[in-house]
């Protein structure tokens, strides 16, 4: 028998349309209208963060910054579909799930400084949030370990028989990664509780889709592992909802684990580091930017009556106002004591650490006498 559009690893799975206007009904649970204008606020909250958190890396304030802007919608969606028990693993554009899942804003912008405040001690790059408190693990910046990370807590969470689920996320690029071989084929043959994610935004820096696989879609290669591969519609917050809900029941219920790729697109810069004018065209950009995840989100909850311009300035408003108090805050806050750099590192720290830790302190209490 042939392929069929229908297909979940082919088609594309979507409720909203380009416009927003909601498409046929979907599923036997719709998340509820509170829910539904939660996800605008949640998506308009780091969409502001990270364009304040750009501009701050241009002025130097910030050494690094990885945004998600036009991607929105797969971190929120996963924010809120998971339970705040499972465990996420994190790749660049996810940093607004530990935000939806309630980690204290300032909290969360002390590590994009590496502050004082930061509770990784500055040991992280920005953009590689984790706290154990929301169950989300750092992100090493090698492209696709998290994926093998996940499916390996995932099967701890199975040995334990926990309830809980394990998400791994990582981007197109990450599918040339010997770890997403590793992970898929682990997934399939042991069958734990976990999710994998890809975000597909099309370019991987300046590698297109195009040159970065053969295979018509990257949900199909499931198919190769033994596990249902579902492509979605990465721009569309209730489709990737639906998505996300259902996999994670499967995962919880012992229906083993699912891989799902969100079709979306990377409307910024790789990164701080990255002038995307020289790989990519304006007019793709333009395209992309029509199928704006918050702008479909907002037609539709306008469509029925559940927000207005009022309503969205008001929202606007309290997350710079927000915004604004926390980077005072945060920005008032000194570089971590160069002490902590002992931390956390041993159980029991070896006498040669001990030694230096004891040098460094007479050290600085000498120079202090001194000024
Ligand atoms: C193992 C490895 N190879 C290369 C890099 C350099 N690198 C950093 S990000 C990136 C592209 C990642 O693209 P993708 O997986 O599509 O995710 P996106 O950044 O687009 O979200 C590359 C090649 C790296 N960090 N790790």
């Amino acid at each position: 028998m042939g392929e069929s559009r229908d297909d979940p690893a082919l088609g594309l799975f979507r409720v909203l349309s380009d416009d927003g206007n909601a498409l046929a009904p979907y599923g036997k649970a719709p998340p509820s209208d509170a829910t539904a204008v939660d996800m605008l606020r949640h998506m308009m909250r780091i969409r502001i963060i990270e364009e304040r958190m750009t501009a701050r890396q241009r002025q130097g304030k910030v050494g690094f910054y990885g945004a998600s802007t036009g991607q929105e919608a797969t971190p929120v969606a996963a924010g809120m579909a998971f339970q705040k028990r499972d465990w996420i693993f994190p790749a660049l554009r996810e940093s607004a799930i530990m935000l939806v899942r309630n980690f204290p804003l300032t909290t969360w912008l002390c590590q994009v400084y590496g502050n004082s405040g930061d509770i990784l001690k500055g040991r992280q790059m920005p953009s590689h949030m984790s706290a154990k408190a929301v169950h989300q693990v750092a992100w090493s910046s090698c492209i696709g370990t998290q994926l093998s990370h996940a499916v390996g807590a995932a099967m701890a969470a199975g040995l334990r028989k926990d309830g809980t689920v394990v998400v791994g996320f990582c981007g197109d690029g990450a599918t040339s990664e010997p770890d997403f071989h590793a992970a898929l084929n682990f997934a399939g043959v042991y069958r734990p509780p976990c999710v994998m994610i890809c975000q597909n935004n099309h370019w991987a820096i300046s590698v297109p889709t195009s040159q970065q696989t053969a295979s018509s879609t990257f949900a199909v290669k499931a198919r190769a592992y033994g596990l249902p591969g579902i492509r979605v519609d990465g721009n569309d917050v209730l489709a990737l909802h639906h998505v996300f809900q259902e996999a994670a029941d499967r995962a919880r219920s012992g229906g083993g684990p699912t891989f799902v790729e969100t079709v979306t697109y990377r409307i910024g810069p790789h990164s701080s580091s990255d002038d995307p004018s020289v790989y990519r065209s304006e007019e793709e950009v333009a395209e992309w930017k029509k199928r704006d995840p918050l702008a479909r989100l907002t037609v539709y909850l306008k469509t029925r009556n559940l927000i207005d311009d009022v309503a969205i300035e008001s929202m606007q408003h309290k997350i710079n106002t927000e915004l604004s108090a926390a980077l005072n805050e945060v920005e008032s806050l000194g570089p971590p004591d160069v002490d902590t750099m002992f931390d956390d590192v041993f159980a029991r720290p070896p006498w040669h650490l001990d030694a230096q830790r004891k040098a460094l302190r007479e050290h600085r209490a000498r120079f202090e006498r001194n000024t």
